[in-house]
């Protein structure tokens, strides 16, 4: 039994970082849009299908569109991702913004997809445990810098270049892959706050969407992204 949950869990880490490596090491010349695995209804009732509708395409198309329509003119068509956010501070804010609205958005939508939501990985929860005492620590302290981001951004959880968990926020489609960033890390969850991942259905109440965000964390996922992380270490 044990040998088959965990050739599951790799099939699933199989699937997941060659999504997420072949986007930061794709040229930007070869992208595609994202593919959303999963209906838009899929979140409910945490998520309603309309916001998750208008949030994927119309707000992820955008992102999309303006990376693609600034790179000739940026002259980034044939770097990779991952190269133009290690040089985010050499373009205009517009490519950071688009270009993190990309990767941001895709991290998004994987870590919350339905599947095995209850599963944290051995490795992952040891390294909460060593980290932050416990997980409703590493929650809370989530929840904690996604309400003290003042407007737009995102609220995350990455893995130090020293292999450590750490908890951080970044304005507007700022991440920690990008230079421009003082909080900096390989990010394993990214929660959005900007106002139109959540408005329709809690107005004003940015605490209880992140509250409720963490009902459809898919575990099995963040700990695929986690093995990846320590990995590249
Ligand atoms: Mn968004």
């Amino acid at each position: 039994m044990k040998s088959i949950v965990l050739s599951l869990i790799f099939v699933a880490a199989t699937v997941f970082t060659q999504a997420q490596n072949s986007l930061l090491s794709q040229k930007v010349s070869e992208l595609k849009f994202y593919q959303l695995p999963y209906e838009y209804s899929a979140l409910e009732p945490v998520i309603d299908a309309l916001t998750v509708e208008i949030h994927y395409s119309r707000h992820h198309k955008a992102y999309f569109n303006n990376f693609m329509k600034l790179a000739a003119e940026m002259n980034y068509l044939e770097m990779t991702v991952g190269e133009v956010f290690s040089k985010a501070s050499s373009y205009p804010a517009g490519v950071r913004n688009n270009g993190g609205g990309c990767y941001n958005h895709i991290l998004y939508c994987e870590i919350i997809k339905p599947g095995n939501r209850k599963d944290i990985s051995p490795a992952l929860s040891n390294a909460i445990t060593r980290d932050f005492g416990t997980i409703d620590n590493m929650i809370a302290q989530i929840n904690d810098v996604a309400l003290k981001r003042f407007g737009s951004g995102w609220a995350w959880l990455v893995v130090e270049g020293n292999g450590k968990l750490r908890v951080g926020s970044t304005s507007n489609q700022d991440n920690p892959l990008m230079d421009v960033s003082d909080f900096k890390g390989i990010p394993l969850i990214g929660i959005d706050i900007w106002e139109h991942a959540y408005y329709l259905k809690y107005q004003n109440k940015r605490g209880e969407y992140v509250k409720s965000f963490w009902s459809l964390i898919n575990w099995e996922v963040v700990s695929a992204l986690y093995d990846e992380a320590i990995r590249k270490q």
